[in-house]
């Protein structure tokens, strides 16, 4: 862990909007409004209607994006041909990369690649799928990604089950002397924040049920956000 104080831990918490629920019709405009609030980056849902049943949204409106801003890109691919997902995003200009160990045929090469690219390379789990699948690619890690959720569409309940999970991979991770960050996806709600963050989440994607809630602007929830993150924090130190 990088910092020592629950302070400094609280700008160490990343947050991470998911733009798949933002306004897709205004998307230039959503995203200055996420900037002006203080948001860390900027998550990607990239589905191929296979691995998942969905298709929020694509590689072009990445690219036109890419030179609206400079924040930092955070890439989920949900797709079964990882391997040419990658280099296109990588073409693009992206910061970081989560693949998911259920549909890499290849998982320790496709996060090699990624990393000779200089782009933060990430391994993503499915609610159900083991820590274990992490065992022999940690050195090849920059983060883990742990679902909440089953992957493919906002809006969901979390899985219970995956809270535990968050507690079990942090100290899997420490137990083997691996220090990098976990990032949540799904559900992560006003409410499950502070027991994630608790728990040992680090980037927390936020979706329909905290950045895009219906109830506040974006700079409204953006502040609840980092409200209930601090309210994880003072009880995970
Ligand atoms: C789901 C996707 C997520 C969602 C996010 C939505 O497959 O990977 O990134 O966009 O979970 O958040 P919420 O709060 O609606 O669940
Ligand atoms: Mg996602």
């Amino acid at each position: 862990m990088p910092v020592e104080s629950p302070a400094s831990l609280a700008s160490y918490i990343q947050i991470a909007p998911s733009v798949m629920c933002a306004d897709l019709c205004n998307l230039e405009a959503d995203i200055r409004e996420l900037e002006t609030a203080g948001i860390d980056m900027l998550h990607f849902d990239l589905m191929d209607a296979h691995f998942v049943p969905n298709m929020p949204i694509g590689l072009a409106l990445i690219e036109q994006l890419r030179s609206k801003t400079d924040a930092i890109f955070d890439i989920h691919l949900m797709v079964e041909n990882n391997d040419f997902f990658v280099d296109a995003v990588a073409e693009i200009g992206v910061q970081q990369i989560a693949v998911h160990v259920e549909s890499a045929t290849h998982l320790d090469r496709t996060l090699s690649v990624i990393q000779a690219s200089n782009i933060k390379a990430g391994a993503a789990l499915n609610p159900a799928t083991p820590l274990s699948e992490l065992d022999y690619v940690l050195d090849r890690l920059d983060f883990v990604l742990i679902m909440t959720v089953n992957p493919g569409f906002a809006g969901q309940k979390m899985v219970p089950a995956t809270l535990r999970k968050i507690a079990e991979c942090r100290a899997f991770l420490d137990e083997r002397g691996v220090d990098v960050p976990i990032e949540v996806d799904g559900n992560v709600s006003f409410e499950n924040i502070p027991k994630m963050v608790s728990a040992g989440a680090d980037i927390l994607v936020g979706g329909t049920s905290s950045v895009f809630h219906k109830s506040g602007s974006r700079a409204e929830n953006v502040q609840r956000t980092q409200q209930a993150v601090a309210l994880g924090l003072a009880d995970r130190f």
